[in-house]
């Protein structure tokens, strides 16, 4: 019987089809598109989005499974000169995200007339590292002609990419070639990540990440990136189903910045938590009952320890 048993396993094993995975780091200059590119090929928003540099703070992992195949995304923040500990951090994110991945996809804009210094610096470091990298250019539906692409494929020409690809993350052109050169760089092995996972996000982290994305719309250029968010409490209410309680604490540094957030008679916070109320809504789908609190604390992007605590 127990041979029986060990050969029908056997069998098994040889009938099962293999599955394949790949992990794919996403790395480029802030502000070029790299984690809506994720959101594209995800199919869902994982990763915040806005018009301001650095909105990315961390690495995001987004997972996307196509039939046998596990395609596991590492979002990092964009390259740029460290100048507070929250910004060392950063760049170690990235550092740790390229240790290991199947491909790199180098993610730039479609247009421009040069490769920026921090490109540069980017693309010396890549030179250095021996994994397989290939060139996202995106934000294609801002080019009048679509061969108004060719000087740009001919300056990153000389790099040693496998590919380059034009998209457009934003109206999802060109993600049908990306996903088949994406394709070549996944391997036979298991999947590391439930099928229908799309991400390893806590949510409490993500409702926080949706809440900084409201401020860094809503907000003017240098406060975004001196607030924190923290999620401190998320529970369904007991009492009544179908609603989710939720409270979050808003730091920012300085009074001043408080007072701006808040806005004339309390409009400003109103609006972004009626923005973010909306969206968590739609993300949950029950209704969500948030509030948000406000406090300072002073250079907390330089407290470390400060930063790690609160999820980051
Ligand atoms: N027109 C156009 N805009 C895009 C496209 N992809 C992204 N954007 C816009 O570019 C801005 C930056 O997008 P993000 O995805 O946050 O860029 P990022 O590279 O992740 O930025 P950091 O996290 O700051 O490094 C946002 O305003 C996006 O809406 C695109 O394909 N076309
Ligand atoms: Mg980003």
């Amino acid at each position: 019987m127990k041979l029986i048993q060990a050969s029908l396993n056997e069998n098994n094993l040889k009938n099962k089809p293999e599955t394949k995975s790949a992990f794919i780091a996403i790395v480029g200059r802030p502000n070029v598109g790299k984690s809506s590119l994720l959101n594209a090929l995800v199919g869902q928003k994982v990763a915040i989005v806005s018009n301001k540099a650095q909105t990315t703070r961390t690495k995001i992992t987004g997972i996307k499974t196509q039939g046998l195949t596990q395609f596991v995304f590492l979002d990092t923040p964009g390259v740029h000169k460290p100048r507070t500990k929250l910004n060392d951090y950063m760049i170690e994110q990235i550092r740790q995200a390229l240790i290991d991945v199947d491909l790199i996809i180098m993610v730039a804009e479609a247009y421009g007339n040069n490769i920026s210094d921090e490109e540069d610096r980017l693309l010396k470091k890549l030179r250095r590292n021996e994994t397989k990298k290939i060139l996202v250019l995106n934000k294609l539906d801002k080019l009048k002609n679509k061969n108004d692409i060719l000087p740009r494929m001919a300056m990153f020409a000389k790099e040693d990419f496998d590919a380059i690809v034009p998209v457009s993350a934003l109206n999802k052109e060109g993600l049908a070639e990306l996903w088949q050169q994406l394709a070549c760089y996944a391997k036979q092995s298991v999947h590391f990540f439930p099928d229908d996972m799309i991400t390893d996000q806590p949510e409490k982290i993500f409702v926080s990440e949706l809440i900084r994305e409201k401020l860094l719309y809503n907000l003017k250029a240098e406060i975004p990136h001196t607030i924190a968010v923290v999620t401190e409490r998320m529970a369904e209410r007991k009492s009544q189903t179908n609603i989710i309680d939720i409270n979050v604490t808003i730091l920012c540094e300085k009074p001043r910045h408080k007072a701006i957030i808040i806005g004339k008679n309390g409009s400003m916070l109103k609006k972004i938590a009626t923005e973010a109320r909306i969206e968590l809504e739609y993300f949950f789908d029950c209704k969500v009952n948030l509030q948000c609190f406000l406090k300072v604390k002073e250079d907390w992007r330089n407290k470390q320890q400060f930063f790690s605590n609160i999820g980051l």
